[in-house]
């Protein structure tokens, strides 16, 4: 049984003994539940490592924040005691503002939009802006558009969120986010939302559907309204020292084998938003479009002048700009 003690011990002697072969499969962290389309992206990822390498290096995942919160897994991460992980974009916000932009709210037009930047130059900036930072980018997978849902009524106009406690990720622009719209945002993990919401802890929150639907969020919050406020991508993430230790040969493999999932992930994806959807309408869930997103936008547009404050940042978002009227 691998735990978060049993990590850092094996981790830290690994790292700090340099050592060449480690001879265990490489560990990767995921938040979600073992059928969610962002461990089955992994698990393809893996399946080709293993192929391609003909059994040398193999991927062992941990589903269902076994090994902790993101924010925790990316510590072990950066440190070396783990040496994959499958995150969402926000907590890397704080040590890596190029990060920020695909975060931002209303910046892609669709889902199209968000795959041809993710896929071109924009996208490739962003991973590598993460080497400095212990990381290796790997890939992004999707995370479809994150909407509003709560416990009290559906959301038609930034008033109806009014004084709600929305819990947001551990990101300073959530934070800003949720507050630009007259709510009160409330930083958690993912894994204490569920308790949260059933407690009253929390009004609401915000997710896309297969989240809302994979963690019973919609069991408690039965009112899921279509903001669509954010397409913050998920990525795939490896220690920068597990990469170091890779022969050139090996990293290429994984390197091609993580971009050769991302088509794979995003078939289950859609497949699995659809499902979710179904599902939680089956359960009685009232979901509403938003006539006026307008009013969110524009309320929301405070937030770029404090989190785009670099030139680099500042050419990442022309450029997803300019992708934008070529989809
Ligand atoms: C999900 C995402 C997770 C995590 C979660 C959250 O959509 O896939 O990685 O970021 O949201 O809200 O904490």
């Amino acid at each position: 049984m691998i735990n978060r003690r049993h990590l850092i011990a094996t981790g830290a002697a690994a790292a700090m003994a340099g050592c060449g072969q480690v001879e265990r499969p490489l560990y990767s962290a995921d938040a979600h539940v073992a059928d969610y389309p962002t461990v089955q992206g992994v698990q393809a990822m893996a399946r080709m490592v293993e192929e391609r390498t003909g059994g040398r290096q193999r991927v062992k995942i941990f589903a269902g924040a076994q090994l902790g919160s993101e924010r925790d897994t990316l510590e072990l991460t950066i440190f070396g005691a783990l040496d994959l992980n499958r995150v969402n974009l926000a907590p890397l916000n704080a040590f890596a503002s190029e990060t920020i932009i695909p975060s931002l709210p209303f910046l892609f037009n669709s889902v199209e939009h968000m795959r041809t930047s993710l896929d071109g130059a924009p996208g490739q900036a962003i991973l590598d802006a993460l080497r400095p930072h212990g990381l290796v980018g790997l890939c992004f997978y999707d995370s479809g558009a994150r909407s509003f849902y709560n416990t009290r009524g559906p959301v038609h106009a930034p008033e109806d969120l009014q004084g709600l406690k929305i819990r947001v990720q551990n990101s300073d622009l959530y934070v800003a986010m949720v507050q630009a719209l007259g709510a009160n945002p409330t930083p958690m993990s993912f894994t204490e939302v569920y308790q949260g919401l059933v407690q009253g802890v929390i009004d609401g929150a915000e997710n896309n559907m297969p989240s809302y639907e994979s963690t019973r969020h919609f069991e408690a919050a039965r009112y899921y309204s279509y903001s669509r406020h954010v397409m913050a991508p998920e990525i795939l993430v490896m220690s920068k020292h597990r990469w170091d230790r890779l022969s050139v040969e090996d990293q290429d493999i994984f390197q091609q084998a993580a971009r050769d999932s991302v088509p794979v992930m995003r078939e289950l994806w859609d497949a699995r938003v659809n499902n979710a959807r179904d599902r939680v309408l089956a359960s009685g869930v009232e979901t509403n479009e938003i006539a006026d997103i307008g009013a969110f936008s524009v309320r929301m547009e405070s937030v770029w002048g404090r989190f785009v404050a670099s030139d680099v940042q500042r050419r990442l978002v022309e450029d997803i700009r300019n992708l934008g009227g070529q989809v």
